[in-house]
């Protein structure tokens, strides 16, 4: 069987490439201004569908987002069977075929990687796809559906959903009706699955406290309507920042990246937080959670995905212990170089910790080298992967004891209540709320795990950020030339001072983190090296940021 080139060749010139720009499967797939991503979109329907193939007709995701960035931009990345990050290699050539200038490169481009892929043909093809609240989304979807119909894919349209939904979706899907089925594949599926973990895990405990969750304006919302009434008894939570239809909201001083960058609450959360209250923010795809109280002082607290890691890894650990594993089932923790000094610190002391470049897809990979893998980006997002060997484990473990049968039983309903596929917000959160309810933490008790390092991220806007590498996990510049060793030399005069630089996979800018002993130092040093970065990429000096040293 050969591709149905006449076919795509009518529906490719509908969606031609815009010959100026260029385009990168990056850190979350592609990602740029939603109005240039129609060809895009439309060829990256066509790749889900050969690696549907690929994968003997097996079912394969594609998520329309740009998640935590502006409303104006949009994105598409591609789910594996399993729920997982598309294959590294297969984002080389979803890179070539974005960038093949015309219908007739684009049809060399998908020939050649049919015989270097060994794509059977006859095989089918299945995608299932979904979209975030973007007001550029119906059109990628249709941009998409044109792709599937270019290839003669059958698609499945699972609508507007947040992004764990969708991997969750691909992995029930394909293991349905088998004996590691995943969950009933729909989003009611979805809920039932966690709620109902949720509540054996919380069951003889006393109801939390009111929660408040920002919804950072986005999909996350309309998830978390339908999840609030099926926990309200056992967790009232109230919805902030829900506006899916104002325009310009999506993420606008909202949002899980709003308040881990700028650290501080949305002002929408600050007019209705309490002292001692706990909030959370979920981001525009909610598939990251950030966590915060006000403390007595009624200061603003930031519990980020750091924290998370440490609580949730130190309860896993807890009841490995009391179900008798300690000895057979081992727990890592896979962190980035954005992890705060002081929680790897923290971590190191207790459990193997591995350190990863950004992305959820490395980290992930990373997660399943051990039997119970913990992974959390600074920024909310993460998950804890368990191996199916060690579920057996939890599952067929005799219980000596009563203490051991409940924590055999809390460690089977844990790998219900989380999202295995990706970073899920609110899985995320009923996680946490398990964890503070058995601990009986309040958000201070929970923040005294460990004191973080003050820090800041800066973000610096430069001609071409392609002339950015790094190598050490991302924590250190190969090139420019010259400019780590500018970076060390400044890093060495403060006080636990350590800063690095890396370009942004999701936007058009570098990244610089940096931390030190006190806050103070820790502002100068991520503005002297913001500068540096500025400088070094030939930033127009009447144009350079006043903050920058
Ligand atoms: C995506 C990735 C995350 C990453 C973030 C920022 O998140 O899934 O793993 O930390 O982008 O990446 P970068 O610093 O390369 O821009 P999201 O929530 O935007 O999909």
């Amino acid at each position: 069987m050969t591709l149905p080139v006449e076919t795509i060749t009518q529906y490719a010139d509908k969606h031609a490439k815009p010959s100026e720009l260029s385009f990168q499967y990056g850190t979350a797939g592609f990602r740029t201004l939603g109005s240039t991503l129609d060809s895009v979109v439309f060829r990256v329907a066509i790749l889900a569908a050969l690696r549907s193939k690929k994968h003997d007709g097996r079912t394969i995701g594609v998520m329309i987002t740009a998640s935590h960035n502006p409303e104006e931009d949009n994105g598409v990345k591609i789910v594996e069977p399993r729920g997982d990050m598309l294959e590294a290699a297969w984002e080389v050539h979803a890179t070539n075929l974005a960038n093949a200038p015309t219908t007739a490169d684009l049809i060399a481009s998908l020939e050649t990687l049919v015989q270097a892929t060994k794509i059977d043909l006859s095989k089918p093809a299945n995608v299932v796809y979904a979209s975030d609240t973007r007001p550029s989304g119906p059109a990628l979807v249709a941009s998409l559906e044109d792709g599937l119909r270019a290839i003669g894919a059958s698609g499945r349209n699972a609508g507007i959903t947040t992004t764990p939904v969708l991997h969750y979706l691909v992995r029930s899907i394909n293991t349905k009706g088998t004996e590691d089925s995943y969950g009933v594949d729909s989003e009611e599926g979805y809920l039932e699955k966690l709620t109902t973990a949720y509540k054996k895990l919380v069951a003889n405990r006393p109801p939390s406290p009111l929660l408040l969750v920002d919804c950072a304006n986005g999909v996350g919302a309309l998830i978390a309507r339908k999840l609030a009434p099926i926990i309200q008894d056992v967790l009232p939570i109230r919805l902030i920042n829900e506006s899916l239809d104002t325009p310009g909201a999506l993420n606008k001083n909202s949002g899980a990246d709003f308040v881990k960058t700028s650290q501080k609450l949305p002002p929408s959360v600050a007019e209705v937080l309490r002292s001692g209250q706990r909030g959370c923010s979920l981001d525009g795809d909610a598939d990251r959670i950030i966590y915060y109280y006000l403390d007595e002082r009624g200061s603003f607290r930031l519990l980020d995905g750091d924290k998370i890691a440490a609580l949730t890894a130190a309860f896993i650990v807890e009841l490995v212990k009391l179900a008798g594993l300690e000895s057979s089932v081992r727990v890592g923790i896979v962190q980035t170089a954005y992890a705060n000094g002081a929680s790897t610190k923290y971590l190191q002391e207790r459990l193997p910790v591995k350190c990863v470049a950004t992305g959820v897809k490395h980290l992930h990979h990373a997660a399943e080298h051990y039997d119970v893998g913990v992974y959390f980006e600074a920024n909310g997002h993460g998950t804890v992967l368990f191996s199916d060997e060690t579920v057996k484990t939890f599952k067929t473990t005799e219980p000596q004891s009563p203490a051991q049968a409940t924590a055999l039983e809390h460690l089977v309903s844990l790998t219900q209540l989380i999202n295995q596929t990706v970073g899920d917000a609110l899985s995320d959160m009923l996680l946490v709320e398990v964890v503070l309810a058995h601990k009986t933490y309040t958000g201070a008790e929970w923040d005294s795990l460990y004191v973080d390092l003050p820090n800041r991220l800066v973000k610096v806007s430069v001609a071409d950020r392609t002339a950015f590498k790094t190598e050490d996990a991302e924590r250190r510049l190969t090139s420019p030339a010259g400019l780590q060793g500018k970076i060390d030399e400044l890093v060495n005069r403060y006080q636990s001072g350590r800063s690095f630089v890396r370009p942004s996979g999701t936007e058009d800018v570098v990244r610089v983190y940096a931390e030190a002993a006190i806050r103070g130092q820790a502002d100068e040093l991520a503005y002297r090296v913001g500068g540096l970065v500025y400088d070094e990429a030939g930033g127009d000096p009447a144009k350079r940021p006043k903050e920058f040293l």
